[in-house]
């Protein structure tokens, strides 16, 4: 086990964990630069002005050396503690944003389903960008669920989204990790206009026919060519090609239900063998 009984009891109670200084600066300094080279190469980066939010999906998989995240004892420690050692990898998005996020959640399952795992690459505070989040929020009887507070109205009740009561702000310095479940409310205020910052999306494997179902959800809504990158399947083929046996694990039902849920978008390849 990688979490103590007390990270699980905090992340079963509030929904998220943070882990202060998990990544080295040496690890962090290339972590940041194949993140840029992803970017700028792939997604436009070079392009960023800062008047809206860039953004790519995938993004490790872009880089050969970014994949080894996926092979990672901390990453496959806490996901594999959470999700089960079976988890699989649902890609991630990687930004320059600009400007506020505003308060959402990623999914809304009956239960623990997906976390995200973020790497903000930028010292940010409470009011220069870091993430904040409604502690409790992904509980089905919270209140921020019910429909009976919405943050998203913080005027109605004469507040400020920035300003909504009970939130926690995850100040963060590069090397942390931030990690949350899907269903847990999220939002960012006062960040500068290159915030730089990736995430690697996570859940359960399907195993009974709810499950699949929301397997093949999530891929109508989040793998990259619903964000409308074309990549020809649910990974690159680096990603694939460069995959050890335990990264396979991770990677073999989305590859196998991407090409069922956009068949029109998967081109035909063989799955590396084991
Ligand atoms: O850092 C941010 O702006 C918020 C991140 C976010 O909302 C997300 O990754 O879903």
């Amino acid at each position: 086990m990688y979490l103590t009984q007390e990270q699980h009891n905090f992340f079963d109670a509030f929904g998220y964990l943070a882990f202060p200084g998990l990544f080295a600066a040496e690890e962090i300094a290339w972590i940041a630069a194949e993140f840029e080279q992803v970017l700028d190469t792939f997604g436009a980066g070079d392009q960023h002005d800062g008047s809206r939010r860039t953004m790519i999906v995938p993004t490790i998989d872009h880089s050969e050396r970014l994949c080894t995240l996926l092979d990672d004892a901390r990453i496959l420690g806490i996901a594999g503690d959470l999700l089960g050692d079976d988890f699989n990898y649902a890609s991630g998005d990687g930004n320059y944003y600009s400007g506020d996020t505003g308060w959402h959640p990623d999914g809304n399952y009956p239960e623990l389903f997906a976390i995200k795992v973020a790497f903000y690459l930028d010292p940010v505070g409470r009011d220069s960008g870091c993430l904040r989040v409604l502690p409790g929020s992904h509980h089905n009887d919270s209140i921020w669920r019910s429909g009976a507070a919405n943050p998203r109205e913080a005027a109605a009740w004469g507040g400020d989204p920035a300003d909504v009561p009970g939130h926690v702000a995850l100040e963060t310095e590069p090397g942390d990790l931030v990690v949350f479940n899907h269903n847990t409310w999220h939002a960012s205020f006062g960040g500068g206009t290159r915030r730089r910052m990736f995430t690697m999306n996570l859940h359960k494997r399907g195993k009974t026919a709810e499950e699949l179902a929301w397997v093949d959800e999530y891929l109508q809504h989040h793998c990259p060519v619903a964000h409308g990158f074309k990549i020809g399947g649910m990974y690159t083929d680096a990603m694939l090609d460069t995959a050890p046996p335990g990264r396979l694990v991770h990677l073999q039902q989305l590859f196998e239900r991407h090409a069922l849920v956009h068949p029109e978008d998967t081109v035909a390849r063989d799955f590396p063998a084991t």
